[in-house]
């Protein structure tokens, strides 16, 4: 089964424009703890490499394009983020990359937990082992 998995934020609009809501455990599938945003990135300088024990996050490209690889351990997806309107789930034991950043992407991440370098899995042989045991 992918592993690719969207939220679709709808769009509140109008003559002023429009507007997008994210809510904890509402359209968001679970408590937001904490949100960051990834800016001034450069195409060959690509970013992630690591899965998180037990963070789950939502990442939504607000501007720009990005292209993200999803894996599990048993199988790679990748899937561009191009959309201020659509959210990619990336959950906990899933090994991300992200790639191909254009000069004006603005990726906002939205977690479920503070900042732990701890729950980081920075090493992909560790990782394999982690999820296939
Ligand atoms: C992820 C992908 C999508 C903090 O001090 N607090 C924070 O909340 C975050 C997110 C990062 N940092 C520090 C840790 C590093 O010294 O900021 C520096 C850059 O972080 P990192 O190299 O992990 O950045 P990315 O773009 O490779 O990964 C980030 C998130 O860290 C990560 O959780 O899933 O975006």
């Amino acid at each position: 089964m992918s592993l690719v998995e969207w939220i679709k934020f709808p769009v509140l609009g109008d003559e002023r424009g429009s507007l997008v809501v994210a809510e904890s455990n509402i359209n968001v599938p679970f408590a937001i703890e904490r949100i960051y945003y990834i800016f001034n990135t450069q195409k060959d300088t690509p970013r992630g490499f690591h899965a998180h024990y037990d963070l789950k996050q939502v990442a939504i490209c607000l501007s720009g394009s990005c292209r993200m690889l999803l894996d599990n351990g048993q199988r790679k997806d990748e899937v561009w983020l191009d959309s201020s309107t659509k959210g990619l789930v990336i959950d906990k034991r899933v090994w991300h990359e992200m790639h191909e950043f254009s000069e004006d992407c603005i990726l906002l991440v939205l977690a479920s937990a503070h900042y732990s370098e701890a729950d980081y899995i920075r090493d992909y042989d560790k990782f394999l082992e982690v999820v296939n045991g």
